[in-house]
């Protein structure tokens, strides 16, 4: 079977994580994407929280699937004049350096278009033109400037970092679709474009309910936020613990065993439409017909006192028995999974989303697949590549390169000590 990306040719100057899931991405539906790193090191990464001591990291690993690497030192002239002749044969050129380096490295937008003017040139920065441009960013940062950090949390704790990287992975997501969407346009054009996904707007974007509330604020107290009716707001959104923040009101809830489990919790959502199942379900039935009880506005004030009532039922079962009855009723919930839990959930192997990968040099190790679906372009996910594993192959089947001018390009230090297969 076809793949949706297939034909076109990723120049993948991206390191650490945001750039590379958005090119691992890119990968998984057919592009081919040739990662370029620096010789000796390579990405970062590679040697980052390290679990083995001779194996790339699982850091990555988990974030190079599908790809070829070569190795090019970009500063020194062959180097250069390597990245000139894949900028002349890709497609995209995909990068996350810092602001400024692909300038001083001599790889101007203008330069790139004098060599490749269908060159898309992607980029991930921390952020757009304006007062921080100039800066590095990392995740927690991006975290904190697109607004998540100040909007999580519990009121009376400090702004809190998710575990899920939003920052990261979140913007290489958003530059993936900036760049099939650029890719789609020079069908017409036949022009290449700058597409840029800063790591603070794709936070922003991600926070969007939460400017929402921002002008929402100004019209009153937000009913269902858990501070209303006690508590106080101020001028700006606040922290909303557990709260759903949309229409339907929920919170997280003990459940049989949380004692001793971090984890024994459930997520209870008091959707409007069963509210008569759920008073049911935890053996209040006056409450149907109770007018503090039987509307959404009466319960608003009251929330998490009912919480508290449907906890105490909670308490009495497992997360997963909890979630067994209420889905019975339609009505919503869902358990809190540890990371434990999910890599032993058996489904999540049977639609790719989980998938255990062998590595020449780390043996069988788990990774995420392609949470992305294509009924007519499925994914293979196969090992990240070695460092520099394919700059023989690339130099000579995609540029084109003689013996002897590889030869020369090897001589000249460019590219490095390539590593070689074990096996070979
Ligand atoms: N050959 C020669 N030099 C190379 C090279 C190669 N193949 N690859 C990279 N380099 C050089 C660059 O030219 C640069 O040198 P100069 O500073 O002398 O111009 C140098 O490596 C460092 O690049 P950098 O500044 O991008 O890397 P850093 O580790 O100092 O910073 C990061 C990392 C992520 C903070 C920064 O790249 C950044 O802000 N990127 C944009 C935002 C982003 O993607 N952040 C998410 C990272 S994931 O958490």
């Amino acid at each position: 079977m076809g793949k949706a990306l297939q034909g076109v040719r990723i120049l993948d100057f991206t390191h650490v994580q945001s750039g590379p899931t958005c090119t691992q991405l890119l990968a998984w539906f057919g592009a081919d994407v040739i990662k370029v790193e620096r010789p000796g090191e390579g990405d970062i990464t590679r040697s980052q929280l390290r679990d083995l001591p001779d194996a790339d990291s699982l850091y990555f690993t988990m974030l190079n699937h599908n790809k070829r690497s070569i190795t090019l030192d970009t500063k020194t002239p062959k180097g250069k004049e390597v990245l000139e002749a894949l900028i002349k044969t890709c497609d995209v050129m995909v990068e996350n350096f810092a602001p400024g380096v692909l300038d001083r490295m001599g790889f101007t937008w203008e330069r790139i278009q004098e060599l490749n003017p269908a060159m898309i040139v992607a980029s991930v920065k921390g952020f757009g033109p304006g007062p921080f441009e100039n800066c590095k960013v990392y995740e927690n940062v991006a975290q904190c400037a697109g607004g998540a950090a100040s909007t999580t949390g519990f009121d009376d704790g400090p702004p809190m970092v998710t575990g899920a990287q939003i920052g990261d992975s979140g913007t290489g997501l958003h530059l993936a679709l900036g760049i099939v969407t650029a890719l789609y346009q020079r069908r017409e054009t036949g022009r290449g474009q700058k597409v840029l996904a800063a790591m603070q707007d794709a936070v922003l974007n991600l926070c969007r309910v939460k400017l929402r509330d921002q002008q929402r604020l100004a019209h009153g107290p937000m009913k269902e936020y858990p501070q209303y009716p006690n508590g106080e707001f101020g001028d700006t959104v606040p922290r909303a613990g557990n709260a759903s923040g949309g229409g339907q009101p929920g919170w997280i809830l003990k459940c049989k065993g949380w004692e001793t489990d971090p984890n024994a919790y459930i997520y209870f959502i008091a959707q409007a439409p069963v509210w008569k199942s759920i008073c049911k379900v935890i053996g209040k039935e006056e409450w149907i017909t109770d007018p503090d009880y039987a509307t959404p506005v009466a319960r608003l004030p009251r929330l998490m006192e009912i919480f508290g009532t449907v906890e105490e039922w909670t308490k009495t079962l497992t997360k997963f028995e909890v979630m067994d009855i209420l889905n019975k009723y339609d009505i919503p919930c869902g358990p809190i999974l540890s990371m434990k839990e999910i890599a032993e959930d058996k489904s999540l192997y049977e639609t790719g989303t989980l998938v255990e990968v062998e590595h020449p040099t780390r043996g069988s190790y788990l990774t995420v697949g392609n949470p992305i679906k294509l009924s007519d372009s499925p994914t293979e996910v196969t090992r990240s590549p070695l460092l520099g594993e394919h700059t023989d192959e690339i130099l000579r089947d995609v540029l084109g390169f003689s013996e002897r001018e590889i030869m020369d390009i090897r001589d000249s230090g460019a590219i490095g000590v390539v590593e070689r297969l074990a096996a070979e």
